[in-house]
């Protein structure tokens, strides 16, 4: 078997800090058996990039970072890919910012790492691109010649076709999506959005298995939910516990990087409404938000920004007392372990976007709960991981009556009920975690592989 080649928009860091979220846990294992090479941009621009990936080894697998000159990043980072493709793939096609400049430097940044990728891959290797920052780097690299399989999930959703469109290089991207061997998406509906964009751009036709033919070859698709490293963050929120006491309050709690599709002032919103309807609970509850900063030279980031701390203002201006502020809000990252125990002291997990691919918020509330007492996920019908996770609240975060519903549902819900979800929602996270997703994907991008030589064989 070849070596798995990852490529994403940022790389994990070269000595391993930082390895404990996300992606890294993922994919660590599949990386250090196959020798594997990781594939990133380089933390900082640089005025005279390197034309040649830089290696480093770390002793799991290996790191190969691409360096970008300031403004060619800013285009096709802050310009491209966020102010055009995520506002348009999250639905929020106001707020799309279409410059020109935008759309050729993100072809640049794809055709130059791909011909540093091209250099350095093999025939029997396999290419597992990730997310919509890198969407047409399997077209360049065909383009070059690369024969090896090439596999892309994009973490984030994708809209229906009308939506899609408005995105000025709809076709092109839609083509640039057909090179790949192997699409993953996050949930049913995106794969539905898919299918729906590949017959009305590119004629493709559905096959009894699932895959899409295309221009006399079949793309495999598939529907792979990212999860997160279940176990592993029980444990960090369990040892947490032990360390922290509880608050005196039983607490909500909302932890999200502060962006416009998570549904901030409408989580807010609707927590007024809760408190301006069940006076009795003043006093006795309070939210804690915890919303990082992102992107904040995008000027829509500026204005959620200002939103939420109106919003957070008014409400304890309008509620709180000398003793109890209704709403804390942290502008700020938190480390992993304070996290999750903060999850497990929380009585009501809020997770509200209006759009999100999955959202992993709502898995680590979920496993960092004491199955003895567990607290309520309230769940957007929005979220990626509404699709499994029919046994949280769902809600309409458009509607606020209907999140201050769910608030009092969740403070009111009887220990039986809360132990009967939290065991239905843990259990089916159990079985599908993060190494679940990954092994997933790459086994489906293996056995392309496989047929492919058979193929040649004949
Ligand atoms: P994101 O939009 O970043 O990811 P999400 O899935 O919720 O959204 O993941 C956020 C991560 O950041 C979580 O692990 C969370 O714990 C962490 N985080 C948030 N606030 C934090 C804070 N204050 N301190 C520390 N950590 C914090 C994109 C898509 C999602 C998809 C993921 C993975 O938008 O839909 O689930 O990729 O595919």
């Amino acid at each position: 078997m070849g070596r798995l080649v990852i490529v994403s928009n940022r790389a994990p860091s070269v000595d391993g800090a930082g390895d404990s979220g996300g992606l890294v846990v993922a994919l660590k294992d599949a990386l250090s058996q196959q020798g594997g090479l990781w594939i990133g941009g380089a933390p900082k621009q640089s005025e005279n990039p390197a034309d040649e990936l830089n290696f480093h080894q770390r002793p799991d697998f290996e790191i190969a970072l691409f360096e970008l000159e300031p403004e060619l990043y800013r285009d096709y980072y802050l310009g491209y890919s966020n102010s055009v493709l995520w506002p348009a793939l999250h639905g929020r096609v106001d707020l799309i910012d279409v410059q020109p400049h935008y759309s050729a430097a993100y072809r640049k940044v794809a055709r130059r790492l791909a011909r540093q990728i091209a250099r350095i891959v093999t025939h029997d290797g396999m290419i597992w691109v990730h997310d919509y920052q890198l969407i047409p780097l399997a077209h360049e690299l065909r383009k070059l010649g690369v024969t090896s399989r090439i596999g892309f999930f994009l973490h984030i959703p994708l809209p229906d076709l009308q939506t899609f469109k408005a995105i000025p290089e709809w076709q092109e991207l839609a083509g640039c999506l057909a090179d790949y061997d192997l699409l993953g998406l996050q949930t049913q509906r995106d794969l539905g959005h898919l299918i729906n964009i590949f017959r009305h751009t590119l004629r493709g036709e559905l096959r009894p298995n699932g895959n899409m033919g295309i221009n006399g070859r079949e793309v495999v698709l598939g529907c792979f939910p990212i999860s997160i490293d279940v176990r592993g963050f029980r444990q960090l929120a369990v040892d947490g516990a032990a360390r922290t006491a509880p608050p005196s309050v039983p607490r909500l709690i909302g932890v999200d990087r502060l962006d416009y599709s998570k549904g901030l002032p409408q989580r807010l919103l609707g927590y007024e409404t809760f408190l301006s309807q069940n006076p009795e609970f003043c006093n006795k509850v309070g939210l804690l938000q915890i919303a990082p900063p992102t992107r904040d030279d995008v000027d829509a980031y500026k204005a959620i920004r200002s939103d939420l701390e109106h919003l957070a203002g008014r409400i304890n201006g309008r509620f709180g007392t000398i003793e109890w502020t209704p709403v804390q809000y942290i502008h700020r990252a938190l480390p992993r372990d304070d996290l999750a125990v903060l999850y497990r002291y929380s009585r009501v997990g809020l997770v509200t976007p209006l759009f999100d691919g999955m959202n992993l918020v709502a898995k680590e509330y979920v496993a960092a709960q004491d199955e003895a007492d567990p607290g309520v996920l309230i769940l957007s019908q929005f979220a990626g991981a509404a699709e499994e996770m029919s046994d949280a609240l769902i809600i309409n975060p458009h509607d606020p009556q209907d999140v201050a519903d769910a608030i009092r549902t969740a403070l009111q819900m009887p220990l039986a009920e809360r132990r009967q979800r939290h065991g239905a929602l843990y259990s089916h996270l159990e079985k599908h975690d993060v190494a679940h997703w990954s092994a997933a994907f790459l086994k489906r991008l293996l056995a392309i592989e496989k047929a492919d030589a058979e193929w040649l064989e004949r």
